[in-house]
């Protein structure tokens, strides 16, 4: 598509939210210090100490304004079947009138910035290209982080490529209908009327009221996953909410590893693990989103399609993950946190003892008497990817890596055990597509209550999850069992009855890694369970550490009587689908109900 087209449609959204100015990005260093520096004059963003955070800022968002709002995300098929059960749908045509009435005029007295963006290097086969007009400066900074701005973009548009439009506005303009001027906010949103929305069809994604991380930088959830996700369907790939990372093992020898967690459940801690085990090294490619294709080969490969992190504060510590707050020395956008007397940042987990006279996400004065969180508990950090202490040096290869384990997880206090391997690739699909977690403040809702989220993919799926599951058995079909990654479920967070973790997790977890490399080399043979491949505990590293009691027992239990129970809520869940559910994963269903039975049965 030529630029002229490009240019017509930028003009078109000029036309209906009528911008005092617009502002082409070309991805630039001036033209982010310049944004940096309106967004301090507008008191969006604070300047932390040079001397101890050079060029760093925080950023503290309208109290409405902390987080995804699921319920006001729509995926507007143009049939209802196409969105889902999972997905909130209305009817395009009805929402793209919903939405024009919103937009008309919604930019009024602001900029309207056009941002040329890639998910994944320019001119790679993985690469997508997209345009966000935004008239938010925050996140044009955000995207110039988590994206790849560049105007290399718009020599690929005009090649031919095709590219995502994406259309944000915060929703309020500064001149109200009586052509009164309003005055501007530091964090302007409109929190009663946030819509984020997909057009799969057209892929285009339109988002209103909200200021605030994938609501609004939409190169992230709304491309790379819900639009993305469509788009590996028709052209057979996999849009995945995963981290992705490298390791090497004693013998020098490097695997890819994927792995599949919700929001907030520990994959940037996974992405930059620190193995507690001599010889073994990790390194990042991505923390949260990979995209997956076959290879020449075959062989499944993968990129991290993102530019930065934007990853959850509270809990990062030296002693959680270091290498993250290695990696914020510099260049870091803080939002939500609180901040130090020194002008530094501070969140709950970061040090046992809060600083003394510290000012909260909110701006004000704090002590640990308040009473209330100093930092939200979905505040973040956003740096670049090249911040990375434990970067992989060919992280950006135009081609990806090859894939040799997909892992899923969820954050479960009972029931499911540390680490299982699937039987089969499509025993593995049905572990994706039965994780279950316990909600986190990532999004909005009550937190701790239990809910299914498959494939982690729950709030990204951009098209019927039943036909994503069926999507992801096709490449069982496709490519020969041996030469698909392995797939293992794990858990970090199962709880003795006292309510303490069983597992030591984090840089621990190297252990659990090191078994799984253990099934790929073929060096060790688990056993069967019924729920899949459990390591015997002989063949677990687990030299320094200490367990109690009965407690490696605990961790590896799987009682059959509450999995029985597990079998009647994934049952539940599948029903859902109706009809569409692929029948192998209710196949394996039973299955599961029948491996149980005997061993309840064995056990009498
Ligand atoms: C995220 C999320 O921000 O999953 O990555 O909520
Ligand atoms: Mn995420």
């Amino acid at each position: 598509m030529p630029l002229s087209e490009l240019k017509e449609w930028v003009s078109q959204i000029a036309t209906l939210t009528k911008p005092d100015q617009i502002q082409w990005c070309d991805g630039s260093g001036n033209e982010l210090e310049s944004i940096q520096a309106l967004l301090v004059r507008q008191g969006t963003i604070e300047a932390l100490n040079p001397k101890t955070r050079p060029n760093s800022f925080i950023a503290r968002t309208d109290p409405r304004d902390v987080a995804r709002v699921e319920e006001r995300t729509f995926i507007c098929s143009e049939q209802e079947a196409d969105a889902g059960p999972t997905n909130n749908w209305m009817e395009p045509s009805v929402m793209r009138t919903l939405m024009r009435e919103r937009f008309i005029g919604s930019m009024r007295g602001r900029t309207m910035y056009v941002i040329p963006f890639s998910m994944g290097p320019v001119g790679s086969p993985f690469a997508r290209y997209g345009i966000e007009i935004t008239d938010s400066p925050y996140v044009v900074a955000s995207m110039h982080t988590m994206t790849r701005v560049s105007q290399k973009v718009l020599e690929e548009i005009q090649a031919g490529k095709p590219w995502v439009p994406a259309v944000h506005s915060v929703g309020m303009p500064l001149v109200d209908s009586q052509e009164n001027k309003i005055a501007d906010v530091a964090w302007p949103c409109n929190p009663e009327e946030v819509y984020v929305v997909h057009y799969p069809e057209t892929r285009e994604i339109w988002s209103y009221g909200s200021g605030y991380g994938g609501n609004s930088l939409l190169g992230k959830k709304a491309m790379s996953l819900r639009i993305g996700s469509v788009q590996g369907r028709d052209e057979g790939w996999l849009a995945e909410h995963m981290l992705l990372i490298r390791v090497t093992s004693p013998e020098n020898k490097r695997y890819h590893l994927a792995a599949a967690f919700p929001s907030a459940c520990g994959k940037t801690n996974l992405a930059m693990l620190r193995p507690t085990i001599p010889g073994w090294k990790v390194e990042t490619i991505g923390d949260d989103i990979v995209w997956i294709a076959p290879g020449e080969n075959g062989k499944l490969r993968a990129i991290n399609p993102e530019n930065g992190l934007f990853g959850v504060a509270p809990g990062t510590s030296e002693g959680t993950n270091k290498a993250a707050m290695d990696s914020m020395d510099q260049n870091v956008l803080f939002t939500n946190v609180a901040t130090t007397k020194d002008g530094d940042v501070w969140w709950e987990g970061m040090s046992k003892e809060p600083p003394a006279n510290l000012t909260d996400w909110q701006g004000k004065p704090w002590t640990k008497d308040s009473g209330t969180l100093a930092a939200h508990p979905n505040s973040r950090f956003c740096f670049p990817m090249s911040n990375t202490a434990t970067l992989c040096d060919d992280w950006e290869s135009p081609e990806g890596v090859e894939l040799d384990a997909i892992l899923f997880g969820g954050r479960r206090a009972t029931n499911v055990p540390l680490v299982v391997q699937s039987r089969s690739w499509q025993h593995g699909v049905f572990m994706g597509a039965t994780i279950s977690s316990e909600q986190t403040a990532a999004a909005e809702g009550p937190v701790g209550v239990l809910r299914r989220d498959p494939f982690a993919m729950l709030p990204f799926c951009g098209y019927n999850m039943a036909d994503y599951f069926a999507h992801w058995l096709s490449f069982g079909e496709k490519i020969a069992e041996d030469s698909l990654p392995k797939i293992f479920q794990v858990n970090w967070f199962r709880k003795s009855s006292d309510g303490s973790f069983l597992w030591p997790g984090f840089g621990e977890n190297s252990r659990v890694i090191d078994w799984i490399i253990s099934r790929l080399e073929e060096r060790s043979e688990g056993q069967q369970s019924p729920i899949g491949l459990m390591p015997n505990i002989s063949e677990l590293n687990l030299d320094g550490l200490n367990f109690e009691e009965g407690e490696l027992e605990a961790l590896f239990e799987v009682d059959p009587e509450s999995w029985l129970y597990e079998v009647r809520s994934i049952e539940q869940f599948f029903e859902r689908f109706g009809a569409k559910l692929p029948q192998e994963l209710r196949a394996e269903l039973i299955e599961l109900e029948a491996r149980l039975l005997q061993e309840q049965g064995a056990m009498v």
